[in-house]
């Protein structure tokens, strides 16, 4: 009876798997394909994203009745990019899968988009028979070689035995150290065959090294510049949010009263509320915190790179500060900017042994200046004539209580939402920073609310980032995921007409969108459409949105001129930026 019992409740959530046993004996018997299948669900795989093809036919097969909730899109990058939105959003690994040649190519911007995030990502693809690789097989591509530049790290697999080692090195690499996209590139005929004995399941990767043990003086010497600083300045990024440590951050910037500006990527490490938060830094940061940035005598930056978009011209920036740079990979270290102080090590670790090594002044006159560089400089723009993109943000961030995640494409409205949204917590912001992926809003937030059904989750996108992914609506329909799509449509590529109008004597050179109702899109696509040009309306649409239990998408047809301010010119200093004129 009890035997019979247990055969039920397994058959509930796996009808067709034998017992598990554990331990590699439990693999042999099974396929390739089968083989991979278990370790997917070994390694706490819940969804994956992907595309069938003929390299990945009995992957697919072994996938018939799966547990593991498959979400089947209209096109490979927007896998890739669902698979990253549900990484950033959850902490989690995504994992997508596709076959050979054409649909493993089409990974590549999402790979690369994911490894210039650090964002952890498992890329399954089909690869031809072994026999055949390098002969210019029907859809063969050099999948390692394409993709060796933009993940963590790849590897083929052309022996049955190899697979389960691999995999799990696969995943031990993406979510470890700093986290990144690995490809695991499987020649058909090893998920074909059948595992005759125990595989070798223990990691061979003599050249990879974690996180090494925290040195106790570098971070006895970051206390020291810390404590011997008047005016100090908190830099987070990515890393910060990666390694869970926005509690030990706050802790840190409250205990010795230091405020703190963010990377884009490192936006909601700190709550925006909170009155020593300077919100985000660089071309179009604050004006706030890129003074700050300059005036500071020591920048303490925790978990980010540097990247050009922070520093302006890298002799002009932070030009009073010692800098201490503390992050989890050694190479970041000096890379773009000369480092006085270097700690080597996780987020959330470092900031937790200094913690008790720093001291608490008051900082009265650091922290006055900064409130009167806020009082004079806060993010502007007049509410009048056309609809203007940062009022809509504004107004999401107000109906939403700042607590939804957002997600966006790539150029001016990214930034205004970087700007105006008001975040709070980690893993709200999901944006393409590092590479600039246009495209990436719509898959990403789709994969974003995969893994967070129940929080409410906005793509905030430009009219041409849209168009460029916007098939994966229907995924959104087909799966009822119930992304709210809030087009910013001002008829341009915007920023690049920005860069245009600024730079190049307003010379409209192809960048008018020529746009279909996108409302009228989104009805053939299965999901709600909504358009609003006029103020009057644009609340009800936005609520009517909220409201939707499926996807929506929202075209808020707004001033097609405006321009992002603050701008830090090219080749200028942060506090060289540009403030704007109220238009
Ligand atoms: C895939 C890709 N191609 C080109 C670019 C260069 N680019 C950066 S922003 C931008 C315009 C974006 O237009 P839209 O999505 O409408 O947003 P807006 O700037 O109008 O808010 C372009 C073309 C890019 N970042 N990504």
């Amino acid at each position: 009876m009890a035997a019979k019992k247990r055969k039920i409740a397994r058959r509930k959530t796996h009808p067709a798997r034998k017992p598990r046993r554990r331990g590699p004996r439990r693999l042999v018997g099974l396929t390739g394909a089968e083989v991979l299948h278990e370790l997917l669900i070994a390694q706490g795989v819940k969804v994956m994203f992907g595309f069938p093809g003929g390299a990945v036919l009995p992957i697919f097969d072994a996938l018939y009745d799966t547990p593991i909730k498959f979400v089947l899109t209209r096109h490979e990058q927007g896998a890739a990019h669902m698979a990253d939105g549900y990484a950033r959003s959850t902490g989690r690994v995504g994992v997508v899968l596709a076959t050979s040649g054409p649909g493993a190519t089409n990974l590549v911007t999402g790979l690369a988009t994911a490894n210039m995030d650090s964002v952890p990502v498992v890329a399954i693809t089909g690869q031809v028979r072994s026999s055949l690789i390098g002969n210019d097989a029907f859809q063969e591509a050099d999948v390692c070689g394409i993709t060796r530049s933009v993940t963590k790290h790849n590897a083929l697999v052309t022996r049955v035995e190899d697979l389960a080692r691999v995999i799990g090195e696969a995943f031990h690499i993406a979510r470890t150290g700093r986290p990144g996209p690995v490809v695991v590139d499987i020649a058909v005929d090893a998920t074909a065959a059948v595992l005759k004995s125990p595989p070798e399941l223990a990691m061979d990767l003599p050249g990879y090294a974690t996180a090494a043990k925290l040195d106790p003086a570098q971070v006895a010497a970051a206390a020291d510049a810390i404590n011997a600083a008047a005016r100090p300045l908190l830099l987070a990024g990515a890393g910060v949010i990666q390694s869970g440590a926005s509690a030990q951050l706050r802790r840190l910037a409250e205990k010795a009263n230091i405020p703190v500006t963010t990377t884009l990527l490192g936006l909601g490490s700190i709550d925006e509320q909170s009155p020593l938060a300077l919100q985000m830094l660089g071309m179009h940061g604050t004006a706030t915190a890129n003074y700050a940035v300059q005036e500071c005598d020591c920048l303490i930056s925790v978990g980010a790179r540097f990247d050009d978009r922070v520093t302006g011209p890298v002799a002009t920036f932070a030009p009073r500060a010692k800098i201490v740079h503390v992050d989890i990979d050694p190479t970041e270290i000096g890379k773009n900017v000369p480092t006085d102080v270097a700690v080597v090590g996780d987020a959330k670790k470092v900031l937790t042994r200094l913690l008790p090594l720093v001291r608490s002044p008051a900082r009265k006159a650091w922290l006055k200046k900064i409130r009167d560089w806020r009082k004079a400089h806060p993010l502007r723009y007049k509410a009048a004539g056309r609809i203007k993109p940062q009022e809509v943000i504004d107004r999401l961030g107000e109906l939403t209580d700042h607590d939804a995640i957002v997600v966006t494409g790539v150029g001016q409205h990214q930034m205004w939402t970087a700007q105006h949204y008001g975040w709070r917590r980690p893993r709200q912001i999901i944006t393409s920073g590092g590479l600039g992926t246009m495209g990436f809003g719509v898959p990403a937030s789709i994969g974003a609310a995969i893994g967070n059904p129940r929080r409410t989750v906005l793509d905030i996108d430009g009219d041409g980032s849209f168009s460029m992914t916007m098939v994966e609506v229907r995924t959104a329909a087909r799966y009822g995921v119930p992304v709210r799509f809030i087009v910013l449509n001002n008829g341009y590529l915007g920023m690049v007409r920005q860069w245009q109008e600024m730079f190049f004597g307003r010379r409209y050179s192809s960048v008018d969108n020529l746009n279909p109702s996108f409302a009228e899109v989104a009805r053939a696509l299965g999901a709600h459409g909504l358009t609003v040009s006029r103020r009057a309306e644009l609340d009800g649409a936005l609520r009517e949105a909220l409201a939707c239990n499926g996807p929506v998408v929202v075209d808020v047809q707004v001033e097609p001129e405006e321009n992002v301010f603050p701008m830090v010119a090219t080749g200028k200093a942060l506090h060289e930026m540009k403030l704007g004129k109220l238009a």
